[in-house]
Formats: structure tokens, C-alpha cells, sequence
């Protein structure tokens, strides 16, 4: 049976979003433009690309297609447009020029340094960073050149149910409100790590409203399938899974509730949506712990609960789609719980940790220590493989 309450203990996080979320204007364009960046191939601006790194992906902080590009001191006007001419490149402004300073040097200002003109260029479409910054490295009059960075002001999302204080979990000791047993989800933002739509993550629960306005734009669309054609385009088994699967109802209506939050149809699967992914920083509602990411719904529990067939399917989907097509699904959530164990959830979740999915569990809603009283799927042990157990046709979801 479905079991509902106020209090969560969840493993992915131990924190809340509050849901449903409030519906609202449309997001901000300029901060959007701002973290939109195209990718770098900077291995500068990409911690996360060493193995075992941290998965959220600092989110470029560049100005796209702009770099800053020093001179030596005395580059001529041709030596510096023969400079930029292998990666076409245009001067847009000299944010330092060193006539300027050989004058305030002739007025008995002292130089610092020797280097020459500082110059803001414009890259084509297609020239990547790496490659510009290469090409301009073997040209003598080139001192160096790097991406034209992006600063921010450290300040707290502006969704207002951070504001609110609605988002106990995401609070740190010296946030407003302030929680010592919250994320201090504020401090890896302001760090630059807010997430990246390169990043997958699974919801397996309830279905997820896709098209909320606080998740439409994290929501995964599948781009090997064709919408609506009644095909099976990229021949995974599923017909038309454009967001995701049903498996509760074997269709492709991730979503099957109201327009607006009326019923608890799919509540809880869009609340576990929004804690991990409600977009941030866009003046709506809720914020995610990644301001950007792509939810892949992964729906299998109704309001009676959902089996273990349906979640054994549920997880093979998701493992499939990460070895089929190549995405970057790095964790399957999974806020539910029952009591007993089962060898075939135990097979598929060892499954999806075969292909480097890291499987969250909800810890439970009962205040009850789990090592005494075992409470599944948190307590499964992937790296044992082993127990035998008896296995109920229900999940119960944990909000
Ligand atoms: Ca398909
Ligand atoms: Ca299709
Ligand atoms: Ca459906
Ligand atoms: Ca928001």
C-alpha cells in the first residue's frame, strides 16, 4: 500500500523539496544565456573529467566564443592580425593597450610588467577554445591567450522557495535559514557546481510531471526516438518512450496526472524530480540540487504500489539506455521501500552497477535503524551478491 509522510529520510540527500511546485513566469533568459555556455575542451574548466572525480559538472564560465589573447610588448598591428587570422579570429576591444601605459611609464608611472596589448577576440562558430588558444600559442607575438571568464556575485538562487525557507535539506550552517544537518547545497553552487543537461539521472517512482515549469527544461527527451509515429525508432522495446517508460501501465504517459496539483497521482515522483532537478536560479518555485540536469522518468509505482517486475523493468530500461545509446546516466533514484528481500531486484540493481550506475535508495520513512531492521532496496549489498529472501508484490513509495 502507498504510505504517505511529513517526514523523509531519503539517502540521496537527506533533504526535502517542498512540492508541489508553484507554477510561474518563464525563466531567466540571461542567466540562462550565462550558464548556457557551449562546452570547453579546457581541461582547466572540467574537474569532473579524471576518473573518480566528482560527477556534477562545473558548469563553463566563459563567455562563448571569446577569448582574451596578450601580446607581446611591440606587436605590430599586421603581426597581431596574422596572429588571428588562422583561427579567424576578430579583435573586438583592447582592454589593455601598451602605448597607453609606455605614456603613463613616460610620465613617471612605473610598469608593472613588459607585456604588450591585451585584446578581446571573437571566435567563429566551430573553432573550439583548445584548438585557438593552440593555433595563437605558436605565434611569437602571442604571450598567451585564455577563455573571456565569467564572475558571479556569491548570492542564493532566486527561486522563492529557497527564499521561503521551504527547503530544509538544502540549507547550511551559515545559510539562511541555517540547518547543520543541511547540504549546504549553497556553497558547491557558488563553487560553479550547479549541474549539466550532459548529466543523467533516473527517476524510478511514481512518474514525473515532465512538463512542469520548474522541470520542463531537465526533463530528458529521448533524441533516438521519434515522438508519436508508433515506432520503436531506436529498437530499445518501447514504443514512442519519449521522456521515459510507464511500466505500471506499459505505455509511454510518463505523467498521467492533472495539469495542475490536485491529486496525488504522480506527486510523489515529481517532488523527488524537483529535489533532484528543479531548475535553478529561474525566479519559480523550487530549486534542485543541480540547477541543470536531464531526468529520465522511469515510472513504476501507482497508488496501490508497484511491483517488483515492474521495477526489475524499470531498472534494466535504464541500465539498457545507458550502454545502448551512450548517455551519461550516472544514478537511478530510488525514494521507495518494503520490507523484504528479493534476489531479482538485488540481480538488476547489481546489473545497473555493472554499467556504472550508482543505485539511491530512500532509507525509509519509519525512524527505524535499518541495520536492525532491514528495510529494501537501501539495505541491498551489491558487492556481496548473496541472501535469500521472500518478496512481496509491493513498493511502497517514500516521499
Ligand atoms: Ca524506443
Ligand atoms: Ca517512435
Ligand atoms: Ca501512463
Ligand atoms: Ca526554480
Amino acid at each position: 500500500m502507498a504510505t504517505k509522510s511529513p517526514f523523509t529520510i531519503s539517502v540521496i540527500a537527506a533533504f526535502l523539496a517542498a512540492g508541489p511546485f508553484a507554477a510561474g513566469a518563464t525563466g531567466d533568459d540571461k542567466v540562462r544565456s550565462l550558464l548556457a555556455t557551449r562546452p570547453l575542451d579546457s581541461s582547466e574548466n572540467r574537474p569532473d573529467q579524471g576518473t573518480g572525480g566528482p560527477r556534477l559538472v562545473k558548469q563553463p564560465r566563459a563567455v562563448p566564443g571569446e577569448l582574451l589573447v596578450q601580446f607581446r610588448m611591440g606587436a605590430s598591428t599586421q603581426s597581431k592580425g596574422e596572429a588571428l587570422l588562422p583561427i579567424k579570429g576578430r579583435s573586438l576591444e583592447a582592454i589593455r593597450l601598451a602605448d597607453a601605459r609606455l605614456a603613463l611609464m613616460a610620465a613617471g608611472v612605473p610598469l608593472v610588467n613588459r607585456q604588450g596589448d591585451l585584446e578581446r577576440v571573437s571566435l567563429p562558430d566551430g573553432v573550439t577554445f583548445d584548438e585557438a588558444i593552440r593555433l595563437l600559442k605558436t605565434h611569437p607575438d602571442v604571450e598567451f591567450a585564455q577563455p573571456n571568464w565569467i564572475y558571479h556575485t556569491l548570492s542564493i538562487p532566486n527561486d522563492p522557495r529557497y527564499a521561503a525557507g521551504n527547503l530544509w535539506g538544502l540549507y547550511g550552517p551559515a545559510t539562511t535559514p541555517s540547518n547543520a544537518y543541511g547540504l549546504n547545497a549553497l556553497a558547491a553552487w557558488n563553487a560553479g557546481f550547479v549541474g549539466s543537461r550532459n548529466v543523467y539521472v533516473a527517476v524510478v517512482d511514481e512518474g514525473a510531471q515532465w512538463n512542469h515549469p520548474d522541470l520542463i527544461d531537465n526533463v530528458w527527451t529521448n533524441p533516438f526516438e521519434i515522438a508519436g509515429d508508433g515506432i520503436d525508432n531506436d529498437g530499445n522495446g518501447f514504443v514512442d518512450d519519449i521522456h521515459g517508460w510507464d511500466f505500471a501501465n506499459n505505455d509511454n504517459t510518463v505523467y498521467d496526472g492533472p495539469a495542475s496539483g490536485t491529486t496525488s497521482t504522480d506527486k510523489h515522483g515529481t517532488h523527488v524530480s524537483g529535489t533532484i532537478g528543479a531548475t535553478g536560479n529561474n525566479g519559480i518555485g523550487s530549486v534542485g540540487v543541480c540547477w541543470q540536469v536531464s531526468i529520465i522518468s522511469a515510472k513504476f509505482i501507482l497508488a496501490g504500489g508497484g511491483t517488483g517486475a515492474d521495477m526489475i523493468r524499470a531498472l534494466d530500461y535504464i541500465t539498457d539506455l545507458k550502454t545502448r545509446h551512450g548517455l551519461d546516466i550516472v544514478a537511478t533514484n530510488n525514494s521507495y521501500g518494503g520490507d523484504p528481500f528479493g534476489q531479482a531486484e538485488l540481480e538488476a540493481i547489481a546489473r545497473s552497477a555493472q554499467a556504472n550506475i550508482l543505485f539511491i535508495a530512500a532509507a525509509g520513512n519509519d525512524s527505524a535503524n535499518n541495520d536492525a531492521s532491514p528495510h529494501y532496496p537501501s539495505n541491498y549489498n551489491t558487492t556481496a551478491l548473496a541472501g535469500r529472501g521472500s518478496w512481496r508484490p509491493s513498493r511502497r513509495a517514500a516521499s
